[in-house]
């Protein structure tokens, strides 16, 4: 692609939209930005270098004022803007961030997609990845734009991607050499309309791949699996509930892989040797241990990196133990599917902080749970009467209603005695009352920590 001089429009000036436009200008390109915040609201635009007349923001300029040869689209922005329909009717190529920065990027390209853990998945990909010796990045959807991140690595480097279904969804030549499909299950179909519009967009993540590639795939999600024979690629599967005889699963508490033509079984790492928690994370263990078996490492040598592995930071990560109470702050849990997986991650009793702002979803399963696992549930956030009602027709027995994020931390705190689990694992959003899920768990940490130093006044 001749880049030079040709006009790109940027849509959204967040950390998407912000790398987009470094990386476009190094190429040459002459970038517009666009954003419907007014400059006031935005950081490190200003930054960026670009003369007024290119930075288009507080508005949704015409079409015609910019006449884009490209478009590139920060992924939270919907693609029903005018802007980008215009585009799309006008047959201008509409590009997410990601395809962007792996375009013309000759690294080894693994990218990790999936309703849930995601996070985790690409962190331990990557740690692992980097026992190769080899130059290794972790960026995308994990809070670092991949644009930059991958400028000037070459074929010996490693860019580890958490892809979003966002991302994905105008991805078009972006080839993942490893690529993983973690779950899937409801989440985003404000944005998407459907699950099946939404397992589309995460599909993406195979379309380039060659017969060399690797798919990553998860056994036990049906919708998963079956993608399996349609795929270009060789296919590796994984289970955490029965025993695979090709691919990677579980054997007596074992993770074990077998190969079904050589008829052979390697134990990899018994279960417990493992420091995450929950069912699920035997997902993300086998799909990480898949993928940094196609980076040439040993298994001994991913073994070892797997024992290493303490987690991520707001999800299921343990804040401390308080007076005979552990305290998890899982604030990640943005949606029931995830929040359910901390539930059932721990058999001790549970006192549950939730709630936040819904995007869309139903509360009715994931309350069934709770009823079953959680000894006091504590409400919070826009979501709360929603939350209330699917609990109260559930048979959820104790629900306290908190008047903000505080109370519910010291409402929990004065439900839960020693041997208990208090676990912020919210099924929402914290966009109602925070920036984001890390605000929102920074804030749960510091609460727990102060109360314990000093009990806090609220
Ligand atoms: N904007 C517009 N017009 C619109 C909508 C938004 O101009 O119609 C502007 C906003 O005013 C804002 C900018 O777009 O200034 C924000 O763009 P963005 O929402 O794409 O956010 P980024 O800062 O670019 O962050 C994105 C991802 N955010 C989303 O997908 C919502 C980050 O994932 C990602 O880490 C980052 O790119 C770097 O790759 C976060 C996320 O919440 C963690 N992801 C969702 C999830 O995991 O569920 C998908």
């Amino acid at each position: 692609m001749n880049w030079l001089n040709k006009r790109v429009l940027v849509i959204g000036a967040g950390l998407s939209g912000q790398a987009a436009v470094q990386q476009l200008r190094r190429l040459g390109a002459e970038v517009f930005l666009t954003d419907n915040k007014v400059l006031e609201q935005l950081t490190g635009v200003e930054g960026l270098g670009l003369d007024p007349d290119h930075l288009l923001v507080g508005r949704v300029p015409e079409f015609t004022e910019i006449n884009p040869e490209l478009i590139v689209l920060s992924p939270g922005v919907s693609p029903k803007l005018s802007l980008v329909q215009e585009g799309i009717s006008l047959n201008v190529p509409v590009w997410s961030e990601v395809e962007l920065a792996m375009y013309d990027c000759p690294a080894l390209c693994i990218g990790v997609t999936g309703t849930n853990g995601k996070t985790t998945t690409t962190t331990l990909i990557g740690e692992l990845a980097k026992l190769t010796g080899r130059p290794t990045t972790v960026a995308g959807n994990i809070g670092v734009a991949l644009s930059g991140q991958v400028a000037g690595m070459d074929e010996t480097g490693i860019a580890v991607a958490e892809l979003s279904s966002f991302q994905l969804e105008f991805s078009d030549k972006l080839r993942v050499h490893v690529a993983i499909l973690l779950n899937l299950t409801p989440d985003h179909l404000d944005r998407h309309g459907s699950l099946e519009n939404y397992l589309f967009a995460k599909a993406q993540i195979f379309k380039n791949q060659t017969a060399t590639d690797l798919a990553i795939l998860n056994w036990d999600d049906p919708l998963v699996r079956d993608l399996g024979p349609k795929l270009k690629s060789r296919i590796m599967y994984f289970s955490p509930t029965s025993f695979l005889q090709d691919g990677i699963s579980l054997w007596h508490e074992q993770i074990v892989y077998a190969e079904k033509d050589k008829r052979t079984m390697i134990p990899i790492i018994s279960r417990k040797e493992l420091q995450l928690r929950g069912a699920h994370n035997l997902e993300n263990v086998m799909a990480a241990a898949a993928a940094a078996r196609a980076l040439g490492l040993s298994w001994t040598e991913i073994a070892d990196g797997l024992r290493q592995f303490k987690g991520v930071e707001h999800r299921e990560e343990i804040v401390g133990m308080f007076e005979g109470i552990l305290f998890v702050n899982d604030s990640k849990g943005t949606n029931t599917d995830a929040a359910t997986k901390a539930l059932l991650a721990f058999d001790e009793p549970l006192v549950l902080i939730a709630g936040g702002k819904n995007k869309g979803l139903d509360f009715h399963d994931f309350m069934k749970v709770v009823r079953d696992k959680v000894k006091s549930l504590v409400l919070l956030g826009q979501a709360a009467d929603e939350m209330e009602q699917a609990a109260r027709d559930e048979g959820v027995k104790t629900i306290i209603r908190a008047t903000s994020f505080g109370d519910g931390v010291e409402r929990a705190i004065s439900e839960a005695i020693a041997g208990d689990v208090v676990l912020l694992s919210p099924a929402c959003t914290s966009w109602d009352m925070f920036k984001s899920y890390e605000e929102r768990g920074e804030l749960f940490k510091e609460l727990v920590r102060r109360h314990y130093r000093e009990p806090i006044q609220l």
